[in-house]
């Protein structure tokens, strides 16, 4: 098999670039630099130095001028720095036109993100959705040495291999994607499967979901003490853990731990992750976390909101949830939080302080939507007496010559089609 992770010497010091196209937009990217500096350190390569570079307009050569890109492939060299990391996306071309006038490595956001996400995938699936990812990214980047990170770097799509070499590896790589592609519809069937057996109790499910290191896994081992990885790391959670926890009203309520989100999410992580973001998309409810404590904890909610958006379920009831609030010294800062979200909670999964609230909160929210409703459904919609069947629990049926009258417990993801039939 085509082996994608050749990483035999790591590169040893790195420059961050980052570009802004007016004078407004610098303190965006020097914080996005910041995020960019977290995510190398996660790889275990340390930053030498972060530039933000005013760029009018993206060109087409080296995304930067000319004169620019060369200044700085000066102080890489000046400083000693054997990789070059671009906060802005670069087009394969981009990219290898910067290798070329660097002599070092050239790697973007995109790139490191892949790599961290390929570092830390744990089960069968998210290594699948991962090596697609990776591989669709490569491929049109594949006449520079692949595995840039290797100094053999060597093999397959090497430079200077004959263009008939390259179009077989090229092949080889959609062969292999295409097995990948398979063995993905085989490992997602059976997690359908058991997303469907869950679905047969009426058990309602909330998704946690936020920007990465938010506190999402914390939050899901403080309430239901499941074992999952809590780190300070970015992108600590790739696969979806769902627990149970029973509220005060006696009800359960499943919760799910998602994969984070980030500015700048590659796309073909969002496309090849999709079935796992899907946990979100199929909850009845979310719980968006946000770490209060962070000074771009705004920007982070938008950021959230938009995937949430590319994935259909921005419209799903949200629950609003400011985490880390023992980190928050400035009464400001929770006064300008509530005013932007005056329907949100202030928690702490540390010191605890909020939970209980929280908790409450889901009980309401699992009270308000999963109630007992007296049906009547005409003959020709039997599929939503089928459904009911299948995701609800079914109390008592009477068959009346217009309708089948049932008294039914509806989990809240069917009640938008079932509510016209109910009979107050
Ligand atoms: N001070 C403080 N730190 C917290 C709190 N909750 C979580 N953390 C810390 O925040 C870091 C991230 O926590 P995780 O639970 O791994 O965050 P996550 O949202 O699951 O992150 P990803 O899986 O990377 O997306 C860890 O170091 C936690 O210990 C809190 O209430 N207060
Ligand atoms: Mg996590």
């Amino acid at each position: 098999m085509f082996e994608i992770k050749r990483r035999e010497k790591m590169v040893e010091r790195a420059l961050l670039v980052g570009a802004y196209p007016t004078p407004a937009d610098k303190a965006d990217a020097e914080d996005l630099l910041e995020e960019l500096g977290e995510l190398v350190r996660t790889l275990g390569v340390p930053v030498a130095e972060k530039m933000a570079v005013h760029s009018r307009e993206p060109q087409a050569r080296y995304f930067l001028g000319s004169g620019k890109a060369e200044e700085i492939c000066e102080h890489a060299r000046e400083i000693g720095c054997d990789v070059i990391i671009f906060d802005n996306e670069l087009t394969p071309a981009q990219q290898r036109n910067w290798e070329n006038l660097s002599k070092i490595t050239v790697i973007d956001r995109q790139e490191v993100i892949l790599d961290i996400f390929g570092a830390r995938a744990q089960t069968k699936e998210a290594k699948l959705q991962v090596d697609l990812a990776r591989m669709n990214y490569s491929l049109p980047r594949l006449t520079r040495a692949w595995g840039h990170l290797g100094k053999q770097g060597g093999g397959i799509g090497s430079k200077g291999e004959g263009e008939s070499q390259l179009e077989q590896d090229k092949r080889k790589i959609r062969g292999q994607m295409d097995r990948l592609r398979r063995d993905l519809v085989e490992v997602r069937r059976n997690r359908a499967n058991q997303r469907k057996d869950r679905k047969r109790a009426p058990v309602p499910n909330a998704a946690i979901v936020g920007y990465t290191n938010a506190g999402k896994s914390s939050l899901l081992r403080r309430l239901t003490g499941a074992d999952v990885l809590v780190e300070n790391a970015l992108f600590a959670t790739l696969d979806t853990t769902t627990r149970k926890i029973n509220l005060p009203n006696r009800r359960p309520l499943l919760l799910t731990d998602t994969v984070g989100f980030i500015r700048k999410l590659p796309h073909q992580l969002v496309e090849s992750f999709n079935a796992t973001l899907e946990e979100a998309v199929m909850a009845d409810f979310l719980v968006h976390l946000l770490d209060a404590s962070h000074p771009r904890v705004l920007e982070f909610h938008a950021t959230t909101m938009h995937v949430l958006e590319d994935l259909g379920a921005d419209a799903k009831k949200t629950l609003t949830v400011f985490n880390k609030v023992d980190r928050v010294e400035d009464p400001m800062t929770k006064a300008m939080l509530r005013n932007a979200h005056p329907d949100a909670l202030f928690v702490s999964v540390h010191s605890g302080e909020g939970l209980d609230a929280l908790v409450a909160r889901l009980a309401e929210f699992v009270g308000e939507e999963n109630s007992e409703l007296l049906l009547e459904i005409p003959h020709d919609r039997s599929d939503l007496v089928a459904r009911l069947h299948r995701e609800g629990v079914i109390h008592e049926t009477e068959y009346l010559e217009a309708v089948t009258r049932i008294r039914a417990t509806v989990p809240p993801r069917l009640r938008e089609s079932i509510s016209p039939f109910a009979v107050v």
